[in-house]
């Protein structure tokens, strides 16, 4: 059987490989249900292929890699996500795919069946970068996706239906994703912190106590364009200053409660002319807690805000909810199991909430899960610097591997 270290240098390879499947030459953007995407998929098939396992596109474009026990049964389902936020980091998402595979991998070349199946899936959308509402993939498997979703547009006005039946998929359909709670053991995500936790602790690996909460907005403010040298300051209608205002408020609402974060991260203005005073602007806002109340507290405090600072221009706000999830916690058990498999690799063990949002959220609506944080070096995600060492996906593997003899029971 292949080693560790022999699978995690042939996983660097694959990062690379995945990483140049990209919508921007020179950067990483790859979004749901694009050419990217379809070729992302097709690259790991091979590779689910290779590792012994039967590999299908299911209803939603998640790519699902199935590799039989010994005996029938629920399957343990490992996966995270194929998908990126725009000029990301290549190992958010596929490191914990590619760790999958290479555990399978592992079993395959040494002629050894669990005695569950394995599932390893790469998830189609995590991040939600292009409908604004995330977990469509991993929603799609627990068959919690609401009708309305289809409707919703990307920034070119593509709705989530319309992009499916482009892709060679029908909304109508989606359902064939969905499982069984019956069919499904436990699930298990391995993902790189995205913090620095872990690098402060100096350990390679932690164990995921919950996964917070989070929800997102759309927000658009309707002012009046007009003459930037000939309207007063006292008539204007500036829908620039509004959001301005909006997103300080943001800041200084989740800054005052220990474990609410919030950001601002898009923000258009029209018509965009340096001598034009913006009349509209569109902006985003994503509000995280561990605590459900806390963070619909500082969404409610962040809405009247922004609606007080349009009243005051004269202006007027729209407020969508995009996205909205509850705080996820792990289980027990998952979490007990993955601290036994981290110790059993020689590493201290540790426990830690994820302030990002993953897969595992919202496989928790189906079944136990568990998830297997791995170091991230200065603690950069969601940017190209973004890394996790050769030797600390070694141990992910020698941990996900100790994991699925644990599940052996
Ligand atoms: O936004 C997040 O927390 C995750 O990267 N989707
Ligand atoms: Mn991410
Ligand atoms: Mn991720």
């Amino acid at each position: 059987m292949n080693s560790p270290e022999t699978l995690a240098h042939q996983v660097m390879g694959r990062i690379d490989e995945l990483a140049a499947i990209s919508e921007t030459p020179g950067a990483l953007t790859r979004r749901y249900l694009t050419d990217e995407h379809r070729r992302a998929n097709h690259l790991v098939a091979g590779w689910m292929t290779a590792a012994g396992m039967a590999a299908a596109q299911d209803a939603a474009g998640n790519m699902v890699g199935r590799y039989g026990g010994a005996a029938g049964g629920p399957s343990l389902i490992i996966g995270s996500h194929l998908d990126t936020v725009v000029n990301a980091g290549k190992f958010d998402g596929m490191l914990g795919v590619l760790c999958g595979i290479a555990c399978v991998q592992a079993l395959h070349q040494s002629g050894r069946r669990m005695g569950y199946p394995i599932e390893v899936v790469g998830f189609a959308d995590e991040e939600g970068v292009r409908f604004g509402t995330t977990y469509l993939g991993s929603r799609a498997i627990t068959g919690a996706l609401d009708p309305a979703t289809f409707e919703q547009t990307d920034k070119d006005g593509i709705t989530f239906r319309q992009a499916l039946l482009d892709f060679g998929l029908d909304a109508d359909r989606i359902g064939q994703a969905a499982r069984r709670a019956d069919d499904v053991m436990a699930f298990l995500e391995l993902h790189i912190e995205q913090g620095p936790v872990l690098e402060a602790l100096d350990r390679p690996a932690g164990a995921v106590t919950a996964i917070n909460g989070q929800t997102r907005l759309s927000v658009t403010v309707t002012g009046e364009a007009g003459h930037a040298g000939t309207v007063p300051m006292a008539s204007r209608r500036d829908a620039l200053a509004v959001a301005a205002e909006g997103v300080l408020a943001v800041e200084s609402i989740c800054a005052q409660v220990e474990d609410v974060v919030g950001t601002v991260g898009i923000l258009n203005t029209s018509p965009g002319a340096i001598n034009v005073i913006p009349g509209d602007v569109n902006f985003t806002v994503d509000i995280r807690a561990k605590d459900d109340i806390a963070r619909r507290d500082a969404v409610a405090a962040a809405i009247r805000a922004i609606r007080a600072a349009a009243e005051k221009r004269n202006c007027i706000a729209q407020v969508t909810v995009l996205h909205r999830a509850v705080s996820a916690p792990c289980s027990e058990s998952m979490i007990a199991i993955i601290e036994k498999a981290i110790a059993a690799a020689g590493f201290e063990p540790s426990r830690m909430p994820s302030g990002a949002g993953h897969d595992a959220a919202a496989m928790a609506a189906l079944c136990d899960v568990g998830m297997i944080f791995l170091r991230s070096d200065g603690g950069i995600s969601h940017n190209p610097a973004e890394r996790t060492s050769e030797a600390d996906i070694a141990a992910g593997i020698r941990i996900m591997l100790n994991v699925l003899d644990e599940m052996e029971g």
